[in-house]
């Protein structure tokens, strides 16, 4: 198995100008046949085109039909060594989506035909230079039964649409926009169509189509909405229109991943698209309007400015995460939405840089590029981005986006493009910076300050390491910018933003009257770890009083892990917990602030993923027994303030609404809170039965489930039983079988598998099932005995030959089996033994699997 190196990089030896592509759908034998117009780019190479579980129907060039001794077949593709500088190739290949359960080129998702293209998936398709590079303008032919498959849709504004004596259909499709073939996109089926439309700032009107599962429509409404949102925030944020006269959005049922931006037809996960208040949570609103923003920003951020290579991916995935986090946080809680993404890069970002799969946000050797679709490209890329902003500022890093997009409309770029062009517009000279795409790992930033009341100086002493990682043995100084907030006594503050450049650094403020309190990272302004020396009462101070709610919540959750450790090694609670701290804690809850859901932020004890990446070796059960003890003391101390708060607090009929979504945030921190206690049992469960939207019904599950209450099975099987016809809500319903702490795990995870509603063949099913239970159970999964992985790996060995993105996805947890004790070492040890000596692993596996193994 060859891995490909960053630096190997070579221009295609042949481009495609014009590509008429045309299927015959059928769902074990699908005629595709593609006529292009090849030009020769290098003298003397032999025309390489790439192609994977295709049967191979007839070859002509020029007009004339090619014999098998003109071309070498292999089951990666074909070559043909001698053609002419410049011809015409006509390529017939027959697939058969319905066996492809990959969910890579064309499939059936239920009796819909879709695509899915990226990375490498029109290999799939048709015999082509399957690389982001190779630009070239389709003309895309549909034929299928007209009654079974009334909307054929493809790329682009529609040129043709008739319907022959037979029955049937014969649609052509025409996108004026040269792109590769990973935005190409197909689609065939039966839907309910939610239309509406667009003005853009030029007045031209852009119709846009929703097509759902039939009788979904109404659960459509909000996407539509929202891709409204996004497509005015990116005039009035970027000035960036859009170019067709057509926007088509599908929801399918079988997806691997969230969402997919083919150009002028985004193919969704109907996880991302459907929401109505009885089914979906506030999370699920955010989700789809987050998604839907990502998709549309890629229009400009991935199409009409694409990568050269793969190992670009950041270029286009960093970038488009950045505005569609930028997006989120204009039409909500900037807070929130920020508090999320810190989340998401301290557990999972955190745990990858110091994994065996560690890579730079520009990774520099690839199996199998699927491996690469990581919270490090995608989250990291997105934080390098969000740092470029804050060194430029908004209107300079809004100017140097302007020009990449200018200067590289229509072609395949690179991340060097791209500072290039920030540079270029900014003036600021970006070599340094340019080193956050090469190099891995995780800063740890150690900061020290010093004040001189004499003098009135005060010193900040700055210090940066990165580790080594399992990629890179050495590391270089960052460019860190490190945005501060100083606090004084008398209530006045100080903004200042410091650059670090080198290993150390010194910065020395003048005329600082008195000793502040300084708060670090506002914003979480860099991806560090970070190291200071503040007490506890000045992480209280800060929780209190910074400007940004950002920073308060980090104060929460260093003081948080400090309390935590302090359990951990051996402190009694009530000694940590201290009587100051509940009764500043009842003040917040008497007297919410005015963001509610930062009140229940601050409450919110870090979850064990971000625990467990302050320490080298994971103490599973310490953690998690010191997470329990704490806030079970915290539950019995405030049983009244969470009382209160939960009565004092309105309960609106369901709108997704930011002030609402607020108020629910913090009604259900109390709840579970207050589902520790047997007591309050009577509360949960009049919630659970009043509830009139899933985000409250969810709530008391979770509640009860964490807790541990003895509410929580009888409430989990009326709400399996209650929504046993609808996947997407079984879907919540099988991650609360899986993520429940209790031994009863085993068994419940087991029945799932045997209901109706699951299939192996689905994603979503299957994420629910298992990653919940890998990624969100850390008790079970953990346990002494190994079953907790010795069921992961069962699963994984099921799913690798059906689905391996997702099986390669699902093994991720038990990559990091370094980082945990002895015993719990060899046991994943052993799981990662057994997959590897399976015969026909997928390359997706097995390049995750070697990669950890000694
Ligand atoms: N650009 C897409 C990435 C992607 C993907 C999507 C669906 C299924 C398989 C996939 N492989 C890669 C999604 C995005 O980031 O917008
Ligand atoms: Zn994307």
């Amino acid at each position: 198995r060859i891995a490909r190196s960053r630096h190997d990089y070579q221009a295609p030896a042949f481009t495609i100008k014009t590509m008429q592509l045309s299927f015959n759908l059928h769902s074990t034998a699908t005629r595709v046949t593609a006529v292009m117009q090849v030009n020769r780019e290098t003298p003397g190479a032999a025309l390489q085109l790439d192609g994977q579980h295709l049967t191979l129907i007839a070859i002509t060039l020029d007009g004339r039909k090619l014999s098998a001794e003109h071309y070498q077949l292999s089951a990666d593709g074909l070559v043909l060594p001698e053609v002419p500088d410049s011809f015409e190739l006509c390529i017939e290949t027959e697939i058969a989506p319905q066996h492809n359960t990959a969910l890579e080129g064309l499939y059936m998702a239920g009796n819909t035909y879709c695509t899915q293209c990226e990375a490498e998936g029109f290999r799939r398709i048709m015999f082509f230079p399957d690389r982001p590079d190779v630009l070239c303008q389709y003309t895309v032919t549909i034929k299928a039964d007209a009654k079974t498959y009334p909307y054929l849709l493809s790329n682009g504004n529609k040129i043709s649409d008739h319907i022959d004596e037979l029955g049937l259909r014969t649609v052509q499709w025409h996108d004026p926009f040269p792109k590769p073939c990973y935005l190409f996109a197909l689609v065939a089926g039966d839907f309910d169509l939610v239309t509406d439309n667009f003005i853009t700032q030029s007045g031209r009107d852009v119709r846009l189509e929703l097509f759902v599962d039939k009788g979904a429509a109404a659960k459509g409404d909000f996407a539509l909405q929202a891709l409204k949102r996004a497509m005015r925030w990116d005039e009035q944020r970027f000035n960036l229109e859009y170019d067709l006269d057509i926007y088509m959005v599908v929801a399918v049922d079988f997806f691997n991943m969230g969402a997919m931006e083919n150009k002028g037809l985004n193919i969704f996960n109907s996880k991302y698209v459907l929401a109505d208040a009885a089914s979906a949570t506030d999370r699920d609103y955010f989700n789809i309007e987050s998604i839907i923003g990502h998709e549309y920003f890629h229009n400009w951020t991935g199409n009409r400015v694409t990568c050269r290579d793969w190992f670009q991916l950041s270029l286009k995935e960093g970038l488009t995460v950045f505005r569609d986090q930028e997006f989120s946080a204009d039409m909500g809680s900037a807070t929130l939405s920020r508090i999320d993404a810190v989340k998401l890069i301290r557990s999972a970002q955190f745990a990858e840089d110091a994994s065996p799969m560690a890579h730079p946000i520009r990774p520099e050797q690839v199996l199998e590029m699927n491996n690469f679709y990581t919270v490090t490209v995608y989250d990291k890329g997105a934080e390098v981005i969000r740092m470029l902003q804050t060194l430029l500022g908004r209107q300079l890093f809004a100017s140097g986006l302007t020009l990449y997009l200018k200067r590289h409309d229509g072609q395949a770029a690179t991340c060097d493009d791209f500072i290039r062009a920030m540079q270029d517009a900014s003036g600021y000279d970006l070599t340094q910076f340019a080193l956050w795409y090469s190099q891995s790992g995780t800063p740890v930033l150690t900061v020290k300050q010093q004040y001189d009341a004499d003098t009135k100086q005060l010193s900040l002493t700055l210090r940066q390491e990165t580790a080594a990682t399992a990629d890179q043995a050495t590391k270089q100084a960052l460019l860190l910018p490190i945005a501060v907030e100083l606090l004084f006594a008398d209530n006045s503050r100080q903004k200042q933003l410091f650059c670090l450049t080198d290993a150390e650094q010194q910065f020395v403020l003048p005329d600082v009257a008195t000793e502040p309190v300084v708060v670090w990272l506002e914003h979480f302004s860099a991806p560090v770890k970070l190291h200071c020396q503040a007490t506890t009462e000045d992480l209280l101070q800060i929780a209190a009083q910074a400007s940004d709610g950002v920073a308060r919540w980090d104060a929460m959750q260093q003081y948080w892990s400090r309390q935590i450790t302090a359990v951990m090694q051996g402190a009694a609670v009530q000694t940590v917990i201290t009587a100051e701290l509940v009764a500043l804690l009842k003040q917040w809850l008497e007297l919410p602030a005015a963001d509610l859901a930062l009140t229940a932020e601050l409450l919110t004890l870090p979850d064990f993923d971000t625990l467990a990446e302050q320490h080298d070796e994971i103490p599973v059960d310490a953690i998690l027994s010191a997470l329990s003890s704490i806030k079970m003391f915290l539950a019995q101390q405030l049983r009244e303030a969470f009382l209160q708060c939960l009565h004092n607090l309105p309960q609106p009929a369901y709108r997704y609404q930011q002030q609402d979504v607020a108020i629910r945030r913090l009604r259900h921190l109390c709840l579970s809170y207050m589902a520790q206690l047997a007591e309050y049992d009577v509360v949960l469960q009049q919630h659970y039965q009043q509830a009139d939207n899933m985000t409250d019904t969810i709530a008391v599950l979770m509640a009860t489930q964490q807790a541990g209450s003895a509410l929580f099975p009888q409430l989990r099987d009326d709400f399996c039983q209650r929504w046993q016809h609808d996947a997407l809500v079984m879907d919540k319903a099988f991650a609360l079988v899986a993520t429940d702490p209790a031994d009863t795990v085993f068994a419940g995870i087991a029945a799932m598998q045997q209901h109706r509603q699951f299939s192996w063949k689905n994603p979503n099913r299957v994420r629910a099932l298992f990653s919940a239970f890998s990624m969100r159970n850390p008790q079970q999964f953990h346990r002494l005995d190994g079953a907790g992985y010795r069921l992961l790996l069962e699963a994984i060995t099921k799913l690798d030959p059906i689905n391996p993105q997702v099986s390669a996805r699902l093994v991720t947890p038990l990559l990091s089996w370094r980082r945990f004790d002895k015993t719990r070492q060899q046991l994943m040890l052993d799981a990662l033994q057994l997959l590897a000596a399976q015969s026909n692993l997928s390359n997706d596996l097995f390049e995750k699997v070697s990669r950890s193994l000694p």
